[in-house]
């Protein structure tokens, strides 16, 4: 039985970067996920007797918003509902099970890397059928919805048994639990040389996986060391649990220090990487060597020809504004485009649905193709393997090799967490009330070329994305860009991107924060961070 239940909205259901992600006691506040998956509903068109996938990333939170998602969905007149088994989706896995089976659209639960547990994050996004995050112009009209809206509709039925798979029906629809891993472990293994990998595998050669106790774990354990043939024990922290045991999912040289620990002592494995909550991030380290996103994007890209899946040749790379220039220089050697975009993958989906670009990437820690529409985790560690197998070099000479060839573009990233919004705003503001005249400007050796806050011109659909970042650009290549993050879920994060361009060979080796110092001065300068923020050092720097 369909049932309609009144309700009053709530005014802050705006999604962020990706979704909407809030503490879960704001998700438990009466209606709150049943507004937002109404309004998701009431802002699409043309989906009755379609299918729609749901899965999650298995934190806190997750199962009881599957079972409210599916009787929504029924009561909605969705036809088909495709369901992970426990409510398991990675995101990348949702993507890909989007396009397999020609769904109109997909619920994904997840706050990616944000902790998870009672008092921590939850989430909830679109994505459209092309297995992509819903474009802003879909976000925009759902936060209007939510804004309005009056009722939900939903099936009054029983809760569904998620954990066995198979076909069940509620009020019209039919509800399939699918294996989680299945069809991505099959994706996979037709864009890379399994064959090489395991080869290499057996040859001596050791990876480790840290899963960071979230939803990648059943995949890696499936695909690392099931199907490569990698020793029991190489996938690590391979149960999802609801609260990550604790931690940050978020693989970066913080959250996933013991990785990085391990990689850099002396009998250190010759590969190690970690991915987050729902699946989308990588960490790369080789043996000694962490590797940079912007640089992983880069060298990935340069290299993979080399994996069967992408054997003809990229047609283009995308990156986020903020991710370093080193995927320019590939994409110029191989005379293909470059596209420069605002954070959220979102804004690859036009560039990879019209063959324009093939390899996109982040500088936070996400790398994809054409192969789904999000980023994908395991996908940049697979493409790693299948091109040290067929390199047979360490990670360490390819990374130093391909400095030497294009030049290094050293980076970092400073976070400034839980900032105060007014002071952050104000700061950015600030920042904004200065682009006219910082041109022209030296500070010591740097002298600004250019300032301007990022705007993007969609170049597909001619959509403009405005106010996407503070960037000042100095003469020779250097930049500092300041943004606010799209993600938090309390207060606001100030992010400021650091990056200088060394072409020669010799100064490669300086360790990254000395080479960016005079940088790291001019940002801090011309923002007043400290004064402005109060605070004194950044909480993460990446
Ligand atoms: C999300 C988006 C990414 C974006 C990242 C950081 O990642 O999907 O495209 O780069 O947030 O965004 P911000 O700098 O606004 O926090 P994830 O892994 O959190 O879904």
């Amino acid at each position: 039985m369909i049932r309609t239940v009144t309700t009053t909205p709530y005014g802050d259901q705006k999604p962020g970067t990706s979704g909407l992600r809030k503490k879960v006691p704001v998700f438990q506040q009466k209606n709150y996920a049943e507004n937002f998956i109404q309004s998701i509903f009431d802002s699409l068109e043309g989906f009755q007797g379609e299918t729609l996938v749901i899965g999650g990333d298995g934190r806190f939170y997750n199962r009881e918003v599957i079972q409210i998602a599916i009787k929504m969905a029924a009561a909605n007149g969705f036809g088909r509902v495709l369901v992970g088994r426990g409510g398991i989706l990675s995101t990348p896995a949702a993507s890909n099970v989007i396009r397999k089976y020609k769904a109109f659209g997909g619920i994904v639960l997840s706050a990616s890397h944000n902790p998870g547990g009672p008092t921590e994050d939850f989430g909830i996004k679109y994505n459209i059928g092309n297995g992509g995050p819903a474009p802003e112009k879909i976000t925009d009209a759902i936060f209007a919805r939510s804004k309005v809206i009056d009722s939900y509709k939903i099936s009054d039925v029983a809760d569904i048994n998620l954990d066995a798979e198979g076909t069940q029906d509620i009020d019209g629809m039919t509800i399939t639990v699918i294996d989680p891993v299945a069809d991505y472990a099959e994706l996979m293994e037709s864009l890379f040389d399994f064959g090489a990998i395991r080869k290499m595998i057996e040859g001596g050669f050791r990876v480790v996986f840290d899963a960071m106790s979230a939803v990648t774990g059943p995949y890696a354990k499936e695909i690392i060391e099931k199907r490569l043939g990698a020793p029991k024990g190489s996938v690590m922290n391979f149960i999802p649990l609801p609260d990550f045991g604790g931690h940050h999912p978020d693989p970066n040289l913080v959250h996933a220090r013991a990785l990085y620990e391990t990689m850099m002592a002396p009998d250190a494995p010759d590969f190690g990487a970690a991915s987050d909550g729902d699946g989308d991030r990588n960490l790369v380290i080789g043996r000694g060597i962490f590797i940079t996103p912007s640089d992983s994007l880069a060298m990935l890209a340069a290299n993979a020809h080399l994996a069967p899946g992408y054997a003809k040749g990229l047609a283009g790379i995308a990156r986020s504004m903020p991710t370093s220039g080193a995927a320019d220089r590939v994409a110029e050697k191989l005379g293909i485009g470059i596209y420069e975009t605002p954070t959220g993958w979102k804004f690859f989906g036009n560039l990879l649905d019209e063959g324009m670009a093939t390899i996109c990437g982040e500088e936070s820690a996400g790398t994809g193709s054409n192969h789904v529409r999000e980023k994908d985790g395991l996908w940049a560690v697979l493409l790693w393997l299948n091109i040290l197998a067929v390199r047979k070099e360490s990670a360490l000479d390819i990374v130093k090799n391909h400095w030497a060839t294009y030049g290094r573009n050293y980076y970092s990233r400073h976070d400034y967490e839980e900032v105060d919004s007014d002071a952050a705003n104000g700061l950015i503001a600030n920042l904004r009330d200065q682009l006219a005249t910082l041109p022209g400007k030296s500070f010591g050796a740097l002298k600004v070329a250019t300032a301007d806050d990022f705007a993007y011109n969609d170049p597909v659909d001619h959509s403009v994305s405005k106010n996407q970042g503070i960037r000042i650009l100095f003469e020779g290549g250097s930049r500092v860009v300041f943004r606010l993050s799209g993600t938090g879920t309390s207060g606001a994060t100030l992010r400021v991107y650091i990056e200088r361009f060394e072409p020669d060979a010799s100064r490669h080796d300086i360790e990254t924060q000395t080479a960016l110092a005079d940088l790291i001065a001019v940002a801090e300068e011309i923002a007043s961070i400290k004064t402005r923020t109060g605070r004194t050092e950044p909480s993460v720097i990446t």
